[in-house]
């Protein structure tokens, strides 16, 4: 047998008395395989939506705790992965957009899989974890693994970005994803034969636009049974900034044109968004009974994430980018064997920025000195506990010659955005205030009603308080 070999990393660790347990092994330590998914809303089986297709997923759920009210930093690709994988919040990272790497801000931070990395883990990542092109080499024991499908393979030759949707005729494996699920697969193995705990994070870009899948996850789904959005239309007495009409939907090819989709367009796109879930759904079914197959689940805990929401036509947009319950609510489920709370849903607000000091609590490391999150461990057990007060998300957007910066708080009952301009955050160009005991939809800004005005100032209040103010108790 071959001797495992010790980093060196650990071997300072292990000198200076920290660490005793690593060393013999992966007794004791639990592997974390942590599961991303580009642009996928919580809707599937788990979260209660009946028409969609995802029963690997949901057999994921049963496993563990489902997050009901999870919540994303910032719902754009980098500025929520980075958020995550920091353990800190934008206004911290300085990433609010998809171009600028954290490092610049934060040359020194230890990153989630990082932290795992210096604790003795092999850290491995495949597909997108950080944003194309802002990959952190420092994060993994090895190089970023990318399936050689590119980002858009499959795509019918076009100047453009081609259709925003379509079905191939193809095995799993001829797209992105199903090359990722069979690299995972290989990754497993190989971990397998490892004396180490592994850290191993897999990245699928389906539901992300364009909605690619094989013909037979689109044959899942009579179209006419695939219901619009019910709201497809802005928010009334929202300041225009709010949600940006349309999306980035307009820039794929043959899209009609004007903002607002006919039905037609918007039912297939919604099927193909559909599809496009089925599809990484049973990559991440194959990733998962590999994981079983090799006799790794009890000692493995699982995290899936989607990076941020997605709007389907609600508020007339087809695009993340605000700070809407669309777009800010997320998939989180929590798989860790031996947990009280195997099996069942969380209400509790949780926030991105709580899985990486959850995940070190779980593996036994310690809390970060950055971390901006809050360990949710005890949810695990005990997934009714009070917890979070509010959870945060914010949003920056240009009005005019303005740089605005939309905070957005969510309480158990209330979103309440209040958009102040970036150079003075005292200067707040506009309010909004939702009901979502009467108003889940978030269609009727209350902000300005006479009435409100006591609950605007004490959420105002509560919000001025920030994250460190909504802790639990
Ligand atoms: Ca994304």
């Amino acid at each position: 047998m071959k001797m495992p070999t010790i980093p060196r990393a650990l071997i300072s660790l292990i000198a200076i008395g920290w660490i005793s347990a690593v060393a013999s092994g992966a007794e004791g330590r639990k592997n974390v395989l942590f599961i991303a998914v580009d642009d996928l809303r919580p809707e599937l089986g788990c979260y209660g939506n009946a028409i969609i297709k995802s029963p690997n997923i949901d057999r994921l759920a049963k496993s563990g705790v489902l997050f009901e009210n999870a919540f994303c930093q910032q719902a754009i690709c980098s500025p929520s992965r980075t958020s995550l994988l920091t353990g800190t919040r934008p206004d911290t990272t300085k990433v609010w957009d998809l171009k600028t790497h954290f490092r610049k801000a934060l040359p020194d931070i230890v990153t989630l899989p990082e932290q795992f990395k210096a604790n003795g883990y092999f850290t491995q990542a495949m597909g997108k974890i950080y944003h194309h092109g802002l990959d952190d080499p420092q994060s993994w024991s090895v190089p970023t693994g990318y399936p050689k499908s590119s980002f858009n393979a499959g795509r019918p030759k076009s100047a453009g970005r081609g259709p925003a949707f379509f079905a191939i005729d193809g095995p799993d494996n001829a797209l992105h994803d199903g090359e990722l699920a069979d690299m995972a697969v290989g990754a497993l193995r190989g971990m397998k034969e490892k004396n180490q705990p592994f850290f191993l994070a897999v990245g699928f870009i389906r539901p992300h636009l364009p909605f690619i899948s094989p013909k037979k996850y689109w044959d899942l789904y009579d179209p006419m049974k695939i219901p619009l959005a019910t709201n497809p239309f802005r928010a009334k007495n929202a300041p225009p900034y709010s949600i940006v009409p349309g999306g980035e939907i307009h820039s794929y090819d043959g899209v009609p044109t004007g903002q607002h989709l006919p039905d037609d367009y918007a039912r297939q796109a919604k099927h193909g968004y559909y599809a496009a879930v089925s599809y990484v759904d049973a990559q991440i079914g194959q990733v998962v009974n590999e994981l079983d197959r090799l006799g790794l689940r009890e000692s493995t805990i699982i995290v899936l994430w989607g990076d941020h929401g997605w709007k389907l036509g609600e508020h007339d947009a087809w695009a993340k980018h605000s700070n809407v319950e669309n777009d800010t609510h997320v998939p989180l489920l929590v798989s860790v064997p031996g947990t009280a709370g195997v099996g069942r849903k969380c209400p509790a607000l949780v926030e991105f920025v709580d899985i990486y000091p959850t995940l070190s609590e779980l593996a036994g490391l310690p809390k970060a000195a950055t971390a901006e999150g809050f360990s949710f461990k005890p949810l695990l057990d005990d997934p009714t506990k009070a917890w979070k007060s509010a959870a945060f998300s914010q949003y920056p957007r240009k009005n005019g010659k303005n740089n605005l910066v939309g905070y957005s708080m969510r309480t158990a009952r209330y979103r309440l955005t209040t958009w102040v301009t970036k150079e003075d955050l005292n200067k707040v160009d506009a309010v909004e205030l939702y009901d979502r005991q009467t108003d889940p939809e978030e269609n009727t800004n209350i902000a300005a009603n006479p009435a409100n005005q006591e609950l605007v100032a004490k959420l105002t209040a509560q919000w001025r308080a920030g994250w460190q103010g909504a802790l639990p108790k």
